[in-house]
């Protein structure tokens, strides 16, 4: 293909004489007939992967990458006076996601249509993606957050299915997104919309009619659920989702020649958490309806529906009060309490029940009891569930439940965000990695070479310059790239613990301010969305701001110490980040992190993991050894003791420590309440001082520690460099390929 000639059919002039918009409205639709040439016969067997988040990001590179033609195009554009980089910024992000669980989905399609699986993302086309976070006196706003334009990657089909609830019926209409495989098939993200949804009804504060479901359903990601409305919502919106699916699978099984009996031979369905969890209830009844009888369609049903678990976090395994359903969606109840009543008859144990005492049911208890599969994602998450979250599930089904270890997409967190160190791999090692991710461990061969450590270097600061060129042109930051990058990206919440973090800055601004200097200067760089209703969220945030501030202007501790939060923080800036990053900050509470993704894709771009046993990090640890990775604080058993016990006293640990109480007192000192909100930061120091339920105080010590052994063993430029070798080496096990070959192998057992 002449990409130049395919191009300047579709600006119909050249490309010189076109503005960069242009160019990327061409360059959209070249690539999306390029990606519907790449569409196969789809196999009998089908994987549909139901979640209510899919955090794609930008589209056009990534497209070009898995499409083998990337390079050919930014050298069409450069001769002819464009930039790639210049023409990626046009486009809009889809936020279609909140964080990990959103972006795991993404890699998981990447890496399902690179297998050749067939196989199709089901979810919802919002409207709105997650707020735009803005700064304003220091503290976090939401603003609407638009992503559709009038040209983008959807595709409208002709497919629509009308969707029944107790109030009113709405039919839907399926919008496609390609999925390109890299250098094999297309497959699809299938979005549900409504085209009755009105964005205008909400205002200049984000509020709108939550009750006006014909206007309202698709508009948010994951509406403000503070109220009862917005709980109801909630269930519209997965209802739709589901049923949609439902819907979709069987006639495309029926056309496949399913008669419904064989349903699972045509289909399996991965339920990612609980939020498509009504797609179980949802199917039973579509099948009853279709003239099976309950129990054969309850049997089909549980051969083929899988549950994936994200989260051991009480507060985010769901339950709906039965009046709730009864209202919305009147026609699953009946059904859901037969899904009931055979769990009662056959175990005589409360805590496995569907609808418990208090008229609440258990999403989860629905996939455990009715699906096939039950997996964890990580080692120790998975574990977890099965020795204490999910014990009495486990004690009646061992042989559903399997650990599948997340991974991430290595085509956008290596090839694409990183073409510096790509390029590098590709000379030292050749290209075989990009298909076969564990052949990265080949560079083992270099663990002691001088000239890969300069060259690693080298690679390392040259992204640093590059980050410091796009933050300092997007958001005005001023980076220094000679300072050791100590990042931390992620959502905002307290088990992840970036108040430990921020207690660390405020102690070494303090020792700074004594006249202890470090060798290097340090920046701690912060990215992170809280949820809008999520109080102490916002008051670690405003209190980052704060010291970002008062660290950066104060000429004692700014040429030593600096503190940068970006604002919102997404997948785009993450491909900016990642690659600066010397020290990887993956710091939850041991047992409280399912398993994070973040950590890998920091460890691929060769940043050194400072991190607690939890989540995948303990797989990390395992992987590159003692040496080569920086791990501190208290374990998981210990804090699942400490829960159990309830004998952790955070002010103990405040009464006993001075150092962690010079900290935690700095945060209502005059200094910070001059800059900042002081009722926000007496909250969040009263937090800390009377409650701190992820025991951010018992791993102050063991932190500072850390901290400190990591900046002295980056002066070290040579051994630093070595653990970059070993950690992009190792990081082969974490491509999502491995991981969705092994869904394959184990759960959905496609045939290719
Ligand atoms: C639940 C109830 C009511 C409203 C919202 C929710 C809700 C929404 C989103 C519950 C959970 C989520 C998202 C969870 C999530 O992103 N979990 C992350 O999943 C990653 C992929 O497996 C893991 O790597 C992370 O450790 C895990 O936190």
């Amino acid at each position: 293909m002449n990409v130049k000639q395919e191009l300047e059919k579709y600006l119909s002039k050249s490309i010189e004489s076109s503005s960069n918009e242009e160019v990327f409205y061409s360059l959209l639709e070249l690539t999306k007939q390029l990606a519907d040439g790449k569409k196969q016969e789809e196999t009998k067997k089908k994987v549909y992967y139901i979640s209510a988040e899919f955090l794609i990001g930008k589209l056009l590179s990534n497209n070009l990458i898995n499409l083998g033609i990337y390079d050919e195009v930014k050298k069409v554009l450069a001769d002819n006076g464009k930039s790639m980089a210049e023409i990626e910024e046009i486009e809009v992000e889809p936020s279609l996601g909140n964080g990990g669980l959103g972006r795991l989905a993404a890699c998981f399609l990447d890496s399902i249509a690179t297998l050749g699986l067939s196989g199709a993302g089901v979810g919802l086309n919002y409207h709105l993606g997650l707020f735009k976070q803005v700064f304003e006196d220091r503290t976090q706003k939401e603003k609407a957050n638009p992503w559709i334009e009038d040209k983008s990657w959807l595709r409208k089909t002709g497919v629509s299915y009308p969707v029944s609830f107790g109030k009113c019926t709405l039919n839907s209409t399926l919008y496609e997104i390609d999925v390109t495989g890299y250098d094999n098939r297309t497959n699809k993200l299938c979005l549900f919309d409504v085209d009755t949804v009105d964005d205008t009804i909400v205002d200049d504060k984000n509020q709108f009619d939550k009750t006006d479901i014909e206007k309202n359903l698709t508009l948010f990601l994951y509406p403000d659920d503070s109220d009862e409305d917005g709980r109801k919502l909630r269930i519209y919106q997965q209802y739709f989702m589901v049923s949609n699916a439902a819907q979709l699978i069987i006639d495309e099984c029926k056309a496949k020649g399913s008669d419904l009996s064989d349903l699972y031979d045509y289909a399996v369905i991965q339920i990612n958490d609980t939020h498509p969890t009504m797609v179980i209830p949802e199917l039973i009844r579509l099948l009853v309806a279709e003239g099976m009888d309950m129990d054969a369609a309850i049997d089909v049903v549980s051969k083929t529906c899988a549950y994936t678990n994200h989260t051991i976090l009480a507060e985010a395994l769901e339950k709906w009060p039965r009046h709730y359903l009864m209202e919305v969606v009147p026609q699953l109840v009946p059904i859901i309490e037969v899904l009931d009543d055979k769990v009662r008859r056959r175990f005589d144990d409360e805590r496995v029940a569907i609808i418990d005492k208090n008229d609440l049911v258990h999403m989860a208890h629905i996939d455990i009891h009715y699906g096939y599969s039950v997996n964890g994602v990580a080692y120790l998450h998975t574990e977890i569930l099965k020795d204490s979250e999910l014990n009495h599930f486990y004690n009646i089904y061992p042989e559903k439940f399997n650990n599948k270890t997340n991974g991430i997409t290595f085509r956008r967190w290596l090839l694409y965000c990183n073409e510096n160190l790509t390029n590098a791999l590709t000379d030292w090692i050749g290209d075989g990695y990009k298909k076969d991710a564990m052949e990265l461990e080949k560079l083992l061969a270099f663990e002691n070479d001088k000239e890969k450590w300069d060259a690693l270097l080298a690679i390392k600061h040259q992204n640093k310059l590059n980050a410091k060129e796009y933050f300092k042109r997007t958001q005005g930051i001023e980076l220094n790239e000679n300072s050791i990058f100590d990042i931390q990206v992620k959502r905002l919440h307290e088990y992840k613990r970036q108040q430990l973090n921020v207690l660390y800055v405020i102690h070494k601004y303090l020792e700074i301010k004594a006249g202890k200097i470090p060798t290097t200067p340090i920046t701690v760089i912060f990215g992170a969305k809280a949820a809008p209703a999520y109080t102490i969220a916002k008051d670690i945030i405003h209190l980052i701001l704060c010291l970002q501030e008062i660290i950066n202007n104060d000429p004692d501790v700014s040429p030593y110490l600096n503190v940068v939060m970006v604002e919102n923080y997404n997948v785009t800036l993450a491909e900016k980040l990642i690659p600066a990053c010397d020290i990887s900050e993956q710091i939850s509470l041991a047992s409280k992190e399912a398993s994070g993704t973040g950590n890998m894709k920091f460890m691929l771009n060769g940043a050194i993991t400072l991190g607690t046993e939890d989540g995948a990090n303990v797989e990390i640890h395992q992987l590159v050894g003692d040496d080569n990775i920086f791990i501190f604080g208290a374990s998981s058993d210990e804090i699942i003791e400490h829960y159990a016990k309830a004998d952790y006293v955070s002010r103990t640990y405040y009464e006993n420590n001075p150092v962690l109480k010079k900290a935690v007192d700095f945060i209502v000192s005059d200094e910070v309440i001059k800059v900042g909100n002081s009722e926000m930061l007496h909250r969040l120091y009263n937090e800390l001082l009377n409650k701190d339920w992820f025991m951010t105080f018992i791993d102050f010590d063991s932190y500072v520690a850390a901290k400190e052994l990591a900046y002295k063993e980056y002066e070290n430029r040579d051994a630093w460099a070595k653990k970059m070798v070993v950690n992009i080496a190792k990081a082969g096990f974490f491509s999502s390929d491995r991981t969705i070959a092994e869904y394959n192998k184990d759960i959905w057992k496609i045939e290719k």
